[in-house]
């Protein structure tokens, strides 16, 4: 007992406190604020984290400033006139309020799809999902982490003759954002339970073979669950740096190195050292591009700000993919879809238009490497009152609405490819 209370204390110790931290919500009006945004925030590297880019005047940036930058900061935004409330008042406290109690946890055949998972929960729940399914679906080990954790990934595959066309969906890149696991989980049980029941779901699974992982960064969530719930990136070493991680979503090789993404390495959109040196990137894209499959859509799963963005992803000086059209068309039915659930918004379009340009990205890898045509960032719930910290409570209303959403655009793949 007495160690019990010991390990107990020990893992508080040692975990990153956000006491007083407070989540600011900044709204650039034009290019001179952005630009004096964008000095902040490498000059501040490491001292306030920023949880959107200040790359566009369409949308608001969200900071994380600790207590002793607060005063400074507010005063430095208000000589330049640039409008700013603060969103969350104490970071800490919306972290502590969400912890959940070890006695609720439910997994297993009872998995308890309203609360967030652990690591191991998540893993061992593609075992049993696809145990519980096993005539349609199969577990499969995808990749291994950087500190050897395993990547596991579900696949569903009705049978049928010769070689399907494919889908594949990732959640939990981005270590912080929580409910992209739970929602990629809540989606793949939805459908496997709905084979043989709903007519469109058995339609689709029938059109289609799927693989499914759940969370791509597992150190980096493990992490997030551990020491800083905060955590976006991976948790590599970088050689010559004491800053850990790169951040997978700018780890893509296409258009590797590019806007919007860092050559330090303590930054949070750190590319790497490399394309595809992180082993989580390249092994799901290495197993992708040898499946023999031929993908028409990839879809990965993002939180937060109720967006799904297609490419380019890299600048938003290209001219649009020739499917630019195709794209939106079928956004637009996923994101209506979406709306009839529950009522929730979402913004579609190219990504770098619409939100900010980010290199070496999932999404336009996805469309040019792997092929798939329907190549979507998706940006889960919510648009940031809670941001990364998304209540437990809304997992549930977050899976219901986006199921339909990739039902609708299963559809329309059904349609177009049949
Ligand atoms: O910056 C990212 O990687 C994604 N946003 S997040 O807050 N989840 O980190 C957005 C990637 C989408 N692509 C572009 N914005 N270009
Ligand atoms: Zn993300």
């Amino acid at each position: 007992m007495k160690t019990l209370i010991l390990l107990a204390l020990v893992a508080v110790a040692s975990a990153v406190c956000y006491d007083g931290y407070q989540a600011l919500r900044v709204e650039p009006a034009n290019e001179l604020q952005l630009d004096f945004l964008n000095t902040l925030k490498n000059e501040l590297e490491g001292k306030i984290s920023f949880w959107s880019q200040p790359r566009t005047t369409k949308r608001p940036t969200d900071i994380l400033v600790q207590p002793r930058f607060q005063d400074d900061i507010k005063e430095l935004l208000d000589a330049k006139q640039i409008k700013y409330s603060v969103m969350i008042d104490d970071v800490q406290s919306v972290i502590d309020s969400q912890a959940r109690s070890e006695d609720d946890v439910k997994i297993g055949a009872d998995f308890d799809y309203s609360m967030y998972h652990t690591y191991e929960e998540i893993q061992a729940w593609v075992f049993e999902i696809t145990a519980a399914h096993s005539a349609i679906a199969q577990q499969f080990q995808i990749a291994t982490s950087t500190e050897g954790r395993a990547i596991n990934a579900v696949k569903i595959s009705t049978g049928g003759i010769g070689t399907k066309k494919a889908v594949y969906w990732q959640g939990g890149i981005h270590a912080r954002e929580w409910v992209s696991p739970a929602t990629v989980m809540f989606i793949t049980k939805s459908l496997l339970e709905n084979y043989g029941v709903d007519s469109d779901v058995t339609e689709i699974l029938d059109a289609f073979d799927f693989y499914i992982v759940p969370s791509l960064n597992v150190d980096g969530y493990s992490y997030t669950w551990t020491r800083d719930r905060m955590w976006r990136k991976t948790r590599s070493v970088n050689s010559g740096s004491a800053c850990r991680g790169v951040d997978p979503n700018r780890n893509y090789e296409y258009e590797w190195g590019g806007e919007g993404a860092s050559t330090s390495a303590c930054s949070d959109t750190y590319r790497g050292p490399n394309a595809f040196s992180e082993p989580e990137v390249a092994g799901t894209t290495s197993f992708l591009l040898n499946a023999n499959q031929e993908f028409v859509c990839f879809i990965d799963f993002h939180s937060y700000s109720q967006l799904w963005l297609a490419p380019w992803s890299f600048t938003a000086r290209a001219i649009l993919p020739l499917d630019k059209d195709d794209h939106d068309e079928a956004a637009a039915k996923a994101v209506n879809a979406l709306a009839s659930v529950h009522g929730t918004d979402y913004i579609y379009g190219p990504s770098a238009r619409t939100l900010y340009a980010a290199s070496g990205c999932s999404e336009d890898w996805g469309y040019v490497t792997l092929g798939a045509k329907y190549s979507y960032v998706v940006e889960l719930r919510d648009t940031g009152r809670y941001g990364f910290l998304l209540p437990a409570n809304q997992i549930i209303p977050t899976g219901e609405e986006t199921y339909e959403a990739v039902k609708a655009l299963c559809k329309h793949m059904v349609e177009e490819y049949k």
